[in-house]
């Protein structure tokens, strides 16, 4: 048995007024929660350092900067690395990057229990739109303030397991996992700040974006017999309410815990990497089943093309 005890740190809201060193105080809470339960890796959500600023239109550079981290970890983040290190607790976090030569990404990182960065992700499903939308009851700027991730979809060896990572909108997209799925990823862990209402329908129900996020998450470990770490930040985050929900889901695609609140908390659960196998080596055993001779059109082409030629 490869069992980790996994740590689903979900985060309340970060209000805009909020400083880093706020944020990383809640951070560490959640750290040393972890290690009382006995923790081997903690999850914390997509951009865990701020409030989820892509709400807001912005093309002030000084605003701009102010929720972007150069380094990581940087002067104010080394602290979160330092205590993860101590407790011998391996951590992923989502930030907003900025690179040395100025290119911004919504990333994900790992470390290993020493506090080395072992994997990285940039997101690269973002979702929303680039240039202010009236029509919209509020703003989700994702194509504004970064780049398509540039780094594919990497898995990578830490805590014996093979592991990867998406970010919030990823986990409504199967190529992302299949993409892992074809590396033998045994646990996939992501983040996500997903609004409780549609900016652009304003009947669909909290309750029924929820259960789009638990669908997705659950298609994907089943589909891929890996485990997933699902983590919001949800709750209120200056006036906007996002879903919690955060949830693991174990490789035959069922929820095995889910958090109670909308404010910080812990969700703990030991996770056998050696339950992936049986999936992995039956219904999805990829190299005796898949008929990737059918599958072209998967690249060669993004949106619908109609059989008569006609698109939409
Ligand atoms: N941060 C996100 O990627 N949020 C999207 C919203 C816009 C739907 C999500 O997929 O949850």
């Amino acid at each position: 048995m490869r069992q980790i005890v996994i740590g689903a740190a979900q985060m309340g809201g970060i209000q805009k007024a909020e400083t880093r060193a706020q944020v990383v105080a809640r951070l560490l809470a959640l750290l040393d929660d972890a290690a009382q339960a006995g923790c081997d890796l903690v999850v914390f959500p997509e951009l865990c350092l701020t409030t989820f600023f892509p709400r807001w239109y912005s093309e002030d550079p000084a605003e701009i900067e102010r929720w972007f981290e150069p380094d990581m970890p940087g002067p104010e983040t080394r602290p979160v690395f330092e205590s993860a290190a101590e407790k011998g607790i391996a951590i992923s976090l989502g930030y907003a990057e900025l690179t040395p030569d100025g290119h911004r990404f919504n990333t994900q990182i790992m470390t290993d229990q020493s506090g080395q960065i072992v994997g990285k992700y940039r997101k690269i499903h973002l979702p929303g739109h680039g240039a202010f939308d009236p029509e919209r009851s509020f703003q989700h700027l994702e194509k504004h303030y970064f780049e398509p991730g540039d780094l594919g979809f990497p898995v990578f060896r830490n805590l014996d397991t093979w592991m990867g990572m998406l970010i919030c909108n990823d986990r409504r997209w199967p190529e992302a996992y299949r993409e892992m799925g074809l590396q033998g990823v045994e646990l996939v862990c992501l983040g996500y700040n997903t609004p409780s209402a549609n900016s652009q329908n304003a009947s669909e129900s909290a309750d029924l974006r929820q259960f789009h996020s638990d669908l997705s998450v659950q298609a994907g470990a089943y589909q891929n017999s890996t485990w997933v770490v699902s983590v919001a930040k949800g709750g209120v985050e200056d006036g906007h309410h996002m879903i919690a929900g955060s949830v693991i889901v174990d490789p035959n695609g069922q929820i095995v815990a889910r958090t109670k609140t909308e404010a910080d908390e812990l969700l703990v659960h030991a996770c056998d990497m050696d339950a992936t196998r049986f999936g992995k080596e039956s219904v999805f055993d990829f190299k005796r089943h898949r008929r990737i001779e059918h599958y072209g059109r998967i690249t060669r082409q993004t949106g619908v093309i109609h059989p008569d030629g006609s698109e939409g």
